[in-house]
């Protein structure tokens, strides 16, 4: 039960007035929910450093103009994710950089991390391997965030693809069920399509769903997914009918209360909204619908978990106090078993006690 009357300093004061707000979102206890691991979350350090060994210069030279746009269509990101790509194409790679991953968020203060990635082949990596090696860098982590794996169909690829990805990524979740807990459908919003077939299939298997979903137009494609009603959707940009929605997926998103993963910097700087404080958060705010604050692709968009809680504070007027229950519920809308929740939900409620 958690108790009322927690009060946090300057809670009713507005942002103009207010003082930052970064430093009690560092220290509070985060959950993250939606971080694609290898080639969004991975730090330009990093990747530099792995592209020494495994890529072209060439490859970081254009990395490092891109970075210093400020706004980036959504198609140049999918580019950075494919420089990416060659920079951690052996299990050697992909082991040091899912470690790092970790340890970032990690410093971040987040008590729980469900990262995603889409099982991959190169040459002299199977997706088998790629897999395992993740898995083995989330077991030998010794620190203090409860680290979760999704492993992502990605929609642009053909029927065939996404079989193959499907079948290990149920062998996988038999040998590590207690790491592999879910599927995601990700990859370029413009391509390719949802497959409920897998989706279906995954499920019976038990595995959790998340979907990306509405991060572009579609109406058609989003009342598909909400009709399969999976256990979160990633962004949700179009489904409100003043976001460029219709009425009907609005109706359809209230009534079945998917939580809905909504990351404000990834949405700003790929153009999929206009501005932090007009995001698409603030009508599931006002609604009162569940939904989680993430990152995507913290790597390439250069920010981090306490930095999107801290544009709920300065864009959306939460409170302190607000910012922590934003976390607080996130812990039911995570793939953790039961235990696992209850030993987070204490963690949070002891931090706030700490912190009144
Ligand atoms: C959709 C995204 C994404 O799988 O190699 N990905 N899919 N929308 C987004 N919004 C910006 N950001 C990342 O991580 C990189 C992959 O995650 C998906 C894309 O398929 C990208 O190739 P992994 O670890």
């Amino acid at each position: 039960i958690i108790p009322h009357d927690f009060k946090f300093l300057s809670s009713s004061q507005s942002s103009e007035t207010r003082p930052s707000i970064l430093p009690f979102c560092r220290s509070l206890p985060k959950v993250e929910l939606h971080a694609h691991l290898i080639n969004g979350s991975v730090d330009p350090v990093t990747l530099q450093e792995l592209g020494c060994m495994e890529t072209s210069i060439l490859d970081y030279i254009k990395l490092a103009s891109l970075s210093n746009n400020t706004s980036r269509a959504l198609d140049e990101c999918f580019d950075l994710f494919r420089i990416a790509h060659n920079a951690t194409n052996t299990p050697q790679a992909v082991h040091l950089a899912t470690r790092r991953v970790i340890e970032d968020f990690d410093k971040d203060n987040v008590i729980y991390l469900e990262l995603r990635t889409t099982p991959r082949a190169e040459q002299g990596m199977t997706k088998q391997e790629y897999v395992e090696a993740i898995v083995t860098a989330i077991k030998e982590y010794q620190g203090d965030v409860l680290v979760k794996l999704i492993l992502s169909i990605n929609r642009s690829h053909d029927a065939k693809a996404c079989q193959d990805s499907l079948d290990v990524i149920l062998k996988k979740k038999k040998l590590y069920p207690d790491i592999i807990k879910g599927i995601d459908l990700s990859g370029n919003p413009k391509v390719g399509g949802f497959d409920s077939y897998i989706f279906k299939t995954a499920r019976e298997n038990g595995l959790y769903t998340t979907i990306h979903c509405g991060e572009v137009k579609n109406d058609g494609e989003v009342t598909d997914i909400l009709g399969f009603k999976p256990d979160r959707i990633g962004h949700g940009n179009f489904v409100h009918p003043d976001y460029g929605g219709c009425q009907e997926n609005w109706e359809l998103l209230c009534e079945k209360r998917v939580p809905v993963e909504c990351c404000l910097t990834s949405n700003v700087m790929t153009n999929t909204t206009r501005n932090y404080s007009e995001h698409h958060v603030k009508e599931l705010i006002s609604s009162g619908l569940p939904y989680t604050i993430s990152t995507d692709d913290k790597g390439v968009f250069l920010t981090d978990l306490s930095r999107e809680y801290s544009h709920l504070y300065d864009d959306h007027a939460l409170t302190k106090e607000a910012l922590w229950k934003v976390s607080f519920n996130s812990v039911d809308y995570s793939f953790a078993s039961s235990a696992e929740k209850s030993l987070l939900k204490s963690k949070m409620i002891e931090w706030k006690r700490d912190n009144e």
